[in-house]
């Protein structure tokens, strides 16, 4: 009698394990990581970030030319990590925003289902990337964020002036925008392809802050599923910070400039992935 009633459950338990198992097999999954000055936490970034237990599991660095040799230094442990760490280097400082747009082309290009970004200065733990990859595979979203502000303020080691900023920064972006998204500049994600392929990437011209808000924008008027899921975001340990006051002011034009420029053109609606 007991296992008559239970037997639907377990079955289905059964079935949801074999699909994700299914759908596991076949994803193929890459790591973004752009990179100016981190030599100082290079190395220990790409081990923590490849050990992570995500199947079929990749990572890319974009290095701008970093003076201090993170580059060469990428090179001489790509032996290590069974092709599974790749390289762009790219001649000097072009920014955030166009080092991910040259990843994400080449994440299309080598055919990988889920790309995330993340620094690599540790803000982002990459123990966190598994749980970006459940909300994607599980809860079905298109784009998971890794959200400081979902559930309160999680920030660690930052001045409390920049924590406010940073939180007001995304309550000024959502009365612009009206998306709701409550870490809007959040630059821990995790997209599927298929929000990569449906944006035109051309067009994102945005490179700091800007350039995730925009990002979000595009993916929201499309009409994907977004989750955020909260994370705990702590400041850099080691290297040196390349925000400026031009980003923030980037941004802060830019959300503006972003939303007006929305008025004007059509997003083609999509299903979810
Ligand atoms: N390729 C490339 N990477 C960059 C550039 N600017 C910043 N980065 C990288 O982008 C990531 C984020 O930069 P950060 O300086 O940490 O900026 P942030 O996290 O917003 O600010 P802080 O945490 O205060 O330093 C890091 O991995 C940087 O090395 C750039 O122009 N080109
Ligand atoms: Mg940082």
């Amino acid at each position: 009698m007991f296992f008559s009633k239970k037997m639907p459950i377990i079955a289905l338990s059964i079935l949801i394990a074999i699909y994700i198992n299914i759908i596991d097999a076949v994803n193929k999954n890459l790591v973004i990581i752009p990179t100016y000055n981190e030599i100082e936490n290079i190395e220990a970034i790409v081990e923590a970030v490849l050990k992570q237990p995500i199947p079929d599991l990749h990572l890319l660095i974009i290095d701008d030319n970093s003076p201090d040799g993170t580059g060469s230094r990428v090179k001489k442990i790509q032996m290590q990590f069974d092709n599974r760490l790749h390289l762009i280097e790219r001649s000097g400082k072009l920014g955030l925003g166009t080092a991910y747009i040259a990843g994400f082309e080449w994440a299309l290009q080598n055919g990988y289902d889920y790309i995330f970004e993340m620094d690599a200065d540790f803000s982002h733990n990459p123990n966190d990337l598994p749980k970006l990859y459940e909300a994607c595979i599980v809860e079905k979203a298109s784009l998971a964020i890794g959200s400081r502000y979902k559930s309160g303020v999680n920030v660690v080691n930052w001045p409390m002036g920049r924590v406010i900023m940073s939180y007001f920064a995304s309550v000024y972006v959502r009365f612009i925008t009206r998306m709701k998204i409550m870490d809007t500049t959040a630059g821990f994600k995790c997209y599927h392809r298929s929000v990569l392929e449906t944006i035109d990437l051309q067009r994102i011209k945005f490179k700091g802050y800007a350039f995730q808000i925009e990002m979000k924008f595009n993916t929201w008027k499309h009409g994907f599923k977004i989750i955020e899921v909260p994370i705990v975001f702590t400041d850099r340990k080691r290297g040196s910070s390349k925000m400026s006051g031009g980003i923030f002011n980037e941004a802060f034009w830019g959300v503006i400039k972003i939303k007006f420029g929305s008025f004007f053109r059509k997003y083609k609606k999509v299903g979810n992935v």
